[in-house]
């Protein structure tokens, strides 16, 4: 999987050299640790404190947690009773973002952790679906030795109840069908293998289309803006509270702009995740044109020299028209502010509304020049399919997945881990 969102090739901290081994004389590694747990709440919550503009520090219980776990293998391995002695700090700052207080081994190891971590959770959200697909298909299999027409069809329902969509699930098994014809698919376990390479062949294939990662914008635009649109409802604000979190933790300077006016609500709401996140946030009274708003912010966000602006937008309006002639006009000001703004538009579908959700994307593709798919809510269905009829029928890459309402309840879509997942390996 990687970094969550990184268009910089190069790391500062390598250059700064901070992470070159310590000096003995440097302050002993006890005293550096005991500094980090007093400096940040005892038991960190998965919503970090609000911190200004300075990146959100990651929780001292996480990075020891990370820190520790290889050493611990490597302890067992060579079955040494004696704890590893604990690893000095590089840096002045006892707890970094950017990594300053910590060698490359120890960043890969939290990297590595954190990932582990992600993957687990993403497991988790999916596991609702996982059973539901598994137990069918364990009913369809069963007893059986050889596939038939029958088998065939109860697979099609299977596929269909996972939402995985009527098309999608008829093309999956024309595939299939002329797989058993050319004898390449001979048994229950081909099948089972042919099923999954399908499914993330759509899902892979959706990545050609739109934006699949932030990296395909060169490292001099700046402010990268992204937009998110979706009906109301959808998690539009809550993913930009979580995507906040997680750009800025990678180092970036990130703006918000509340460009939801239609709603008084909406832009208190999305105060509370800017304060939350300590990211800055852009908003004026409710009522005012959503694209003077964006006007304001991309110049702030110039002033500033933000590395991404994040735009909120409103999900209801007084009718369908006025909000997709909102949007336009929107993207129309953002074009002539930032070159190539915005760079990416994301389309927020809720996953549990399942294929009426995919009806109401489509509402915005004709005119939104949506660039890619943020799946919400796939902790709160057992139809979790709908991932792959999305890819499918949209042709547009699905970015990040939402897997809770917590901050850090966000991932980066992995179509491998997806479908492992839903296959429980
Ligand atoms: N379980 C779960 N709930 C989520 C997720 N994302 C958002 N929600 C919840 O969905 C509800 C709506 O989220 P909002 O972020 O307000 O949605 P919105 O699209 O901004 O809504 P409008 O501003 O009305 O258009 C909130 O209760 C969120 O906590 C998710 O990934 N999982
Ligand atoms: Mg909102």
């Amino acid at each position: 999987m990687g970094l969550f969102w990184r268009r910089k090739s190069g790391d500062e901290f390598v250059r700064l050299g901070l992470n070159e081994p310590a000096k003995p004389t440097e302050a002993p590694a006890v005293d550096t640790q005991q500094q980090r747990a007093e400096q940040v709440p005892e038991s960190p919550s998965l919503v970090p404190p609000a911190s200004g503009g300075a990146p959100t520090p990651i929780p001292v219980e996480k990075v020891q947690h990370q820190v520790e776990k290889p050493q611990a293998r490597a302890d067992s391995e060579t079955s040494n009773p004696v704890r590893e002695k604990p690893v000095a700090s590089r840096s002045p700052f006892a707890t970094s973002v950017l990594g300053l207080n910590l060698s490359m081994e120890e960043l890969k190891a939290q990297e590595e952790a954190l990932e582990q971590e992600f993957s687990a959770r993403f497991r988790r959200a999916v596991a609702a679906t996982r059973e539901s697909l598994s137990e069918r298909l364990d009913t369809v299999f069963a007893g059986r030795k050889q596939i038939d027409e029958e088998l065939l069809d109860q697979l099609e329902e299977v596929l269909i109840a996972a939402d995985i969509g009527v098309n999608t699930t008829l093309a999956v098994l024309e595939t299939v069908r002329h797989g058993i014809a050319r004898k390449q698919i001979n048994d229950l376990d081909a099948l089972k293998t042919a099923l999954k390479s399908e499914l993330l062949g759509i899902l892979k294939a959706s990545e050609r289309e739109g934006i699949a990662s932030e990296t395909t914008v060169a490292e001099s635009v700046s402010p990268y803006v992204m937009m998110i649109v979706g009906v109301n409802g959808v998690g539009k604000t809550t993913t930009i509270g979580k995507l906040a979190q997680r750009i800025k933790a990678e180092g970036n300077d990130v703006l918000i702009c509340a460009a939801d006016t239609f709603r008084a609500a909406a832009s208190d709401q999305l105060a509370i995740w800017a304060d939350r996140t300590g990211v800055p946030l852009i908003q004026q009274k409710p009522g005012t044109d959503p694209a003077a708003v964006l006007f304001d912010s991309l110049k702030a966000a110039k002033a500033r020299g933000s590395d991404v602006l994040i735009v909120d937008t409103a999900g209801r309006l007084h009718n369908k028209s006025n909000l997709m002639a909102e949007l336009e006009k929107m993207k129309r000001v953002a074009a002539r502010e930032v070159d190539g703004a915005p760079h990416e538009t994301l389309l927020v579908v809720d996953a549990v509304t399942g294929q009426n959700g995919l009806e109401q994307a489509r509402q915005f593709l004709k005119v939104a020049g949506v660039t890619g798919i943020v799946l919400t809510k796939l902790d709160g269905t057992a139809k979790g399919g709908i991932a792959v009829a999305i890819a499918k029928e949209l042709s547009l890459p699905i970015r990040y997945a939402g897997i809770g309402e917590k901050v850090d309840d966000l991932v980066v879509f992995d179509p491998e881990q997806y479908v492992n997942s839903l296959f429980g390996n």
